[in-house]
């Protein structure tokens, strides 16, 4: 048993080995009166975004997000936002402001690739481009069922370890029986021994 758990704890770092994870990165973008700086990001999940506002202009908010259906807003179904981002905040006064939208990319739902709307309060808009591509790196998987590394011992040991009840009274009686025959020979044969 000790040997079989031993095995198996050598196997588990080969096996999360063959899935190689890419390192999250974080993304900086500069919110500006007339632009985005970058205005398109590719990203891969569990990277994460994060949108600053540096728009000066007295008044001037932005408002980040996915309007699937266009209607200047991000409040329908599918659609996400920053929320509204001032260019600067007191902090004492309203714990709520912020001056930046920090997207966090933890979900493989998030795939794609989207035109975002960076809608001011002034009415005006832009759109940039936000690329979110799926982490996948697999490296020379074996296919399901498929051996790799020194496995014909450890299925040894597991082939030992799922022996069931039902097989172990199979032996039992084998030696039992075995056992029997040969006792009988030998009583047999010391009879014969007596009589001659
Ligand atoms: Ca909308
Ligand atoms: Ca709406």
């Amino acid at each position: 048993m000790r040997s079989v758990l031993l095995g198996v704890l050598l196997i588990l770092p080969l096996l999360s080995g063959v899935v190689v994870a890419h390192e999250p990165d974080t993304f900086t973008v500069i919110v500006r009166e007339d632009r985005h700086d970058p205005a398109e990001v590719n990203l891969v999940v569990n990277d994460t975004v994060q949108y600053y506002n540096v728009d000066s202009r007295e008044n001037i908010t932005h408002v980040i997000g996915l309007d699937l259906n266009g209607d200047d807003d991000f409040d329908d179904e599918g659609e996400f936002s920053s929320g509204v981002l001032h260019s600067e905040c007191d902090w004492d006064n309203d714990t709520d402001c912020r001056v930046a939208w920090i997207f966090v990319i933890n979900d493989t739902a998030l795939v794609g690739n989207y035109i975002l709307s960076d809608i001011r309060s002034d009415g005006t808009q832009i759109e940039v481009q936000l690329n979110i591509a799926a982490d996948v790196h697999i490296e020379n998987a074996p296919d399901i069922g498929e051996c790799f590394g020194d496995c014909e011992e450890v299925e040894e040991e597991i082939d030992e370890q799922v022996s069931t009840p039902t097989d172990l009274r199979k032996s039992a009686l084998l030696i039992v029986g075995t056992v029997m025959f040969c006792s009988s020979i030998i009583f047999g044969m010391n009879q014969i021994n007596r009589q001659s």
